[in-house]
């Protein structure tokens, strides 16, 4: 039932990608916020296998994910936050519940991370390249450090490259659903790739061995779309 009409949908959004483009340039561009949605997914459920499975994705996705959009827009509701981008609710999450907090983060945060991952290989953009290397020293050293923020966050969380406002590229971590457009995180900027370290996102597969499931995700990058995402923080 709702499953079948889902594989429809996936199947409809897999020829028109990308489908998220625009969830978080919608400010940035000036176009008319549009309200919260829950976003289509670039792909099918097994599309990034053998690095995540299908019956994680399909959790992750209409499960852990579309809970995370109810409860945010349940708790919203009635308010100022349905008309409001979440970057500008991020900017001030400090005055919120937990419940905006943690639901919406998790659902933006999921939002960025289906869309930074393809199945379809690609090469790191000569923009993305250069900064990486004179921000981070090496896309090698990029990977690595971003692979130990990822490995070792404790407990559930995020790992985030992102850039500042003097226009430096960074990497960190952050917990739960907190992300680097929060006011109450240490390190702030645009989020630009994003990897979910909870275990519901890889458990079923990699069970204890999460540095596995962090190594593999080199594999499913979507760097054409973390270029854009650095090219529009730019603009
Ligand atoms: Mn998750």
């Amino acid at each position: 039932m709702e499953r079948r009409k889902f594989i429809t949908v996936v199947g409809t959004a897999a020829l028109a990608a990308p489908v998220l483009g625009s969830l978080t340039s919608v400010a940035a561009n000036g176009n008319a916020f549009e309200g919260h949605k829950f976003p289509e997914l670039g792909y099918a459920y097994n599309a990034l296998e053998p690095y995540i499975d299908a019956q994680t994705m399909e959790l992750h996705y209409s499960k852990h994910h579309k809970s995370y959009y109810n409860n945010f827009m349940t708790a919203a509701e009635g308010t100022d936050l349905l008309k409001t981008p979440m970057e500008q609710i991020f900017a001030g999450i400090s005055k919120h519940s937990a419940t905006i907090r943690n639901n919406g983060g998790g659902y933006f945060n999921h939002s960025l991370f289906w869309e930074n991952m393809t199945p379809t290989k690609k090469d790191i953009p000569a923009g993305l390249k250069n900064a990486i290397e004179k921000d981070l020293g090496s896309v090698d050293a990029f990977k690595e450090s971003f692979g130990k923020a990822a490995k070792t966050q404790f407990g559930s969380g995020w790992a985030w490259l992102s850039v500042d406002k003097s226009g430096k590229l960074f990497v960190s971590s952050t917990p739960n659903q907190d992300n680097p457009l929060m006011d109450v995180v240490d390190k702030k900027g645009t989020p630009l790739l994003c990897l979910d370290v909870w275990e519901h996102a890889y458990y079923l597969k990699y069970q204890n061995k999460r540095a596995d499931y962090v190594d593999n995700f080199w594999n499913i990058v979507n760097w054409k779309v973390v270029n854009d995402r650095f090219a529009a923080a730019h603009s």
